[in-house]
């Protein structure tokens, strides 16, 4: 095979030039933005995923094509790594370089890049690609096909499908089916047999009851998820909102970032029970939030920490039970609910270790342990098992003398490792719940959130901000901290943040306090704080009390 990189010049020129000069920035999860300019992104990510593939000797690469929790307008891109993983961090700066260089520099930039990875450009490649529901996914599909094709790689294109669906075709691909098949009907597979089998024909369980109300977002989860309640028969009875079939934009007033952020339940809510579970996925079905409202009409919020805690708690328990000799740990965020690492650390008596915001982080220290659970508050989570942590479940189970020891080894397959799935989590949480026989009351009766409160401000750079100790210190603008250390200092059980965000042209503030109006103050004197030292654009922001005035 001869290949000539003038034709990537030729395709990027002809059809897909580079519209703006402005520099694209690597976010937390891959490039974003308004889908009118990410034509160029996207035809070079379908070359930079070829060279990946040619790099990993040949491995499948996946390539989604999903703006996940943000607007209709946005869309953006998530890289696959072989494992399933989110694309390598040394890799991150090779891919902003690659969708920087001019449509004239662009032959050049990729022989810099075969030539510095000693990349055998002849040699075999497959690229998986996926998208989202957006109108303008299929677009961009085809112009990561093109990018492809330009290099004479194999392109295998998956349609619509969430952004787990597809990190999980990869690495079934790659690891030669022992984790599934890489179909869809392979991944409906391999959760619906495992969830079947937890549920052993035990539908309801003490105060669980068989059935959820499902926020699809308008996003691909709501689509899946009907396939699912088609395949799953009874086992679960879910009903499905913001189906986004015809009706209704992604995200809009509904999904996992909308509850979690807006702490209020969806727009479309249909009036129910209190008490009735529900939960919200986002638009690419990678996060999953429940919630309910109490007999007082009050929302009621059971978030990614709430998850963690469950599911923490459960598997110690069966590593206990099952008398294993295995480290279990748990990964947070600086958005984590104080009140939850209090309860991981006292009750629960589990390690618990803080890093910055992205699954990419929290997933690679999660694989530290032998059992590694890790969740965003925004729902964003999953547990990923070491080779030794599956062995020694799987010979325990083989033993036949521990009982418990069957059921942990379908909890690993009903999970999926290789990032958060909002559908595989929520079969999860219903697994667990329906074990031990709890509702919403007794989940949230656990430990008591401390009051929490999420602002976005709109500056004219989010970069003048930077953070440390997982962004939990701001170093930059300088006194940016120190104001806000004064600030929170005036509160009982105060906390904030500041950070720009990597999915949003806004910075982010996060504040917790020990009531409800000390956290709306406090939020709001931290957001004027960004507002004034960090180049706010816009009106100074107006405190709740005052905003009928
Ligand atoms: C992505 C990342 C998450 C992160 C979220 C928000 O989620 O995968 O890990 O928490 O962005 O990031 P930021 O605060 O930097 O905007 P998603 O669901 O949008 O892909």
């Amino acid at each position: 095979m001869s290949i000539n990189l003038r034709t990537v010049y030729a395709f990027a020129r002809e059809m897909y030039p580079k519209l703006s000069t402005e520099h694209i920035q690597y976010g937390t999860a891959g490039f974003r933005g308004k889908a009118e300019f990410l034509d160029s992104v996207m035809f070079r990510m379908g070359v930079l995923a070829t060279l990946r593939s040619r790099f990993r000797s040949g491995a499948a690469i996946g390539v989604m094509i999903t703006a996940s929790h943000n607007p209709e307008p946005d869309n953006g891109v998530k890289l696959v790594d072989p494992k399933g993983e989110m694309l390598e961090a040394s890799w991150e700066s090779i891919a902003t370089d690659l969708v920087n260089v001019s449509d004239q520099e662009l032959e050049q930039q990729v022989a810099k890049i075969i030539k510095d990875n000693n990349i055998d450009i002849t040699s075999s490649s497959i690229v998986y690609v996926g998208m989202d529901n957006r109108y303008h996914s299929p677009r961009l599909l085809k112009a990561v096909a093109d990018g492809v094709i330009a290099l004479k790689g194999n392109v295998r294109e998956y349609g619509i499908v969430t952004t787990p669906m597809l990190h999980y075709f990869v690495v079934s691909a790659n690891t030669k089916e022992a984790y599934g098949k890489p179909t869809e009907e392979g991944y409906y597979d391999k959760l619906i047999t495992a969830f079947k089998t937890l549920r052993n024909d035990q539908l309801e369980n003490g105060n669980y009851k068989n059935n959820l109300i499902f926020d699809g977002a308008n996003g691909v989860g709501a689509r899946k998820m009907l396939q699912f309640i088609k395949r799953m028969q009874n086992s679960l009875q879910v009903t499905v909102i913001n189906q986004g079939i015809g009706q209704g934009k992604i995200n809009e007033d509904c999904g996992a970032d909308y509850v979690k952020v807006q702490q209020r339940p969806p727009k479309s809510m249909p009036e129910v029970e209190p008490y009735t579970r529900c939960c919200s996925v986002d638009g690419d079905a990678d996060r999953v939030v429940y919630f309910f409202s109490n007999d007082k009409g009050e929302f009621q919020l059971l978030d990614g920490d709430r998850i963690a805690t469950l599911v923490a708690g459960y598997l110690m328990d069966l590593v206990k039970k099952c008398q294993l000799d295995l480290r279990l740990g748990l990964v947070q965020t600086a958005y984590a609910n104080g009140a939850s690492t209090d309860y991981i650390v006292n009750e629960l008596k589990v390690p618990v270790s803080c890093v910055p915001t992205g699954v990419k982080h929290l997933h690679h220290k999660a694989l530290e342990y032998d059992i590694g659970v890790y969740f965003e508050a925004n729902g964003h989570g999953t547990v990923v098992f070491s080779d030794h942590a599956k062995s020694t479940v799987a010979e325990a189970a083989k033993a036949g003398d521990k009982p418990d020891a069957k059921i942990f080894l379908k909890i690993i397959d009903l999970i999926n490792e290789t990032v958060g799935d909002a559908i595989s989590d929520m079969l999860l949480v219903e697994t667990i719940l329906n074990h031990k026989g709890w509702d919403v009351k007794d989940w949230i009766s656990t430990y008591t959130d401390l009051p929490n409160q999420q602002l976005k401000i709109k500056v004219q750079d989010r970069n003048v901000i930077a953070t440390t100790d997982a962004e939990r210190v701001c170093v930059k603008p300088e006194g940016l901290q120190i104001e806000i250390n004064k600030a929170v200092s005036n509160y009982k059980r105060g906390r904030a943040f500041v950070r720009p965000s990597g999915t949003e042209d806004v910075v982010r503030v996060y504040a917790e306090a020990n009531t409800k109006e000390d956290t709306v103050s406090l939020a709001h004197e931290i957001g004027i704080l960004v507002q004034r030292l960090a180049g706010g654009v816009g009106p100074e922001l107006v405190h709740p009390n005052n905003a009928h005035l």
